[in-house]
């Protein structure tokens, strides 16, 4: 992709709270039987918490993965996803959309069919959900149980403690706070989850992630781009893009020029809301290109370590 991908500074968001949601959910993680993992179908690898499958391996507990948000995804993407989580050992994934209640309605008797010991009233079916931020895990949670019992909110970190409740007599299920890990490896996850809005405001620049939101665009989905704002965008970079969205959008500084920090925000509002359509920031393909791009960029930096003379 373009040169900006290769300049990212790093973000990382992992707040004080989270250190205690850690040692929470590993509390809970013993009296659980099956973990339904969320990710955000439009990035689902890199909305793969590392925690959330370290804790799992240490209690050995199986894991239903949920591509949740698949109504703001790119359905060719999304199955290509499905195919390939269902290649990977030890893993069912399904992806549904939480905003309807009648998709999730078969994710309890999924968990059932991986924890199949536990179905009686003496030995209840424990599910416990869990996944980064903003991914919809308390809307998931009121989906099934069919009530409002967890606040829900289009912002990282709305829910601040656990909370359980009964599916019938035999199952249980338990909603999490949002949980980031201390370090993301990939730079670019840092802005697809920046951009899918499951990093707190405090840590990120609008206008980096608006500019690599709209250099991927360009690469993967120009056409929606020109629909959306009306002006053509061959030749143009991720900059001229967000610059553009200002223009058109008549969104101007004090001395007249274009706001860009407006323009920012407002572009990756509609990216939020699908008003762009439905768009997959990564692909298992793009995925693979990107993890093989990382390694050879990590070997050349290895080489030339070994490779520099002791100056001493
Ligand atoms: N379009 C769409 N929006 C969804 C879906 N699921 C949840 N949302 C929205 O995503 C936002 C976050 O939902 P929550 O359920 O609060 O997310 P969460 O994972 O519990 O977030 P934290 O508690 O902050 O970790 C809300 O605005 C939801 O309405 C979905 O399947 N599709
Ligand atoms: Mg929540």
């Amino acid at each position: 992709m373009t040169a900006f991908f290769e300049i990212l500074m790093s973000i990382q968001w992992f707040p004080g709270h989270m250190t205690s949601a850690r040692r929470n959910a590993a509390e809970t993680m013993a009296v659980t039987d099956v973990v339904i993992e969320v990710v955000d179908a439009r990035l689902p690898e890199a909305s793969t918490n590392p925690l959330v499958h370290e804790l799992r391996r240490q209690r050995q507990r199986p894991c239903l993965k949920v591509l949740n948000k698949s109504d703001l995804a790119d359905p060719v993407a999304t199955r290509e996803w499905i195919a390939w989580y269902d290649r990977q050992p030890g893993i069912r994934a399904v992806a549904v959309s939480s905003k309807n209640a009648g998709e999730v309605a078969c994710l309890p008797g999924l968990c059932q069919g991986l924890a199949t010991h536990r179905n009686d009233n003496a030995k209840p079916l424990r599910m416990m959900i869990m996944g980064i931020p903003n991914v919809g895990k308390s809307t998931l949670m009121n989906a099934l149980v069919k009530r409002k019992i967890a606040k829900v909110g289009d912002e990282p970190a709305v829910t601040k403690s656990q909370q359980s409740h009964s599916l019938g007599a035999r199952r249980w299920i338990t909603d999490t706070p949002g949980l980031m890990w201390p370090k993301i490896e990939y730079d670019s996850d840092g802005y697809m989850l920046a951009a899918s809005h499951a990093i707190g405001r405090n840590a990120i620049i609008d206008e980096e992630v608006a500019v690599f939101l709209a250099d991927l665009l360009l690469a993967r989905y120009p056409e929606r781009l020109a629909e959306r704002y009306g002006f053509a965008v061959e030749g143009l970079d991720g900059v001229a893009v967000v610059e553009g969205v200002a223009r058109r959008r008549a969104l101007r500084g004090r001395g007249g020029e274009p706001d860009l920090e407006k323009a920012s925000q407002a572009f990756l509002q509609d990216y939020r809301d699908g008003k762009l359509g439905r768009i997959s920031l990564e692909t298992p393909e793009t995925r693979q290109a990107m993890l093989s791009r990382a390694d050879a960029a990590r070997k050349v930096t290895e080489q030339t370590v070994i490779g520099t003379p002791n100056q001493d």
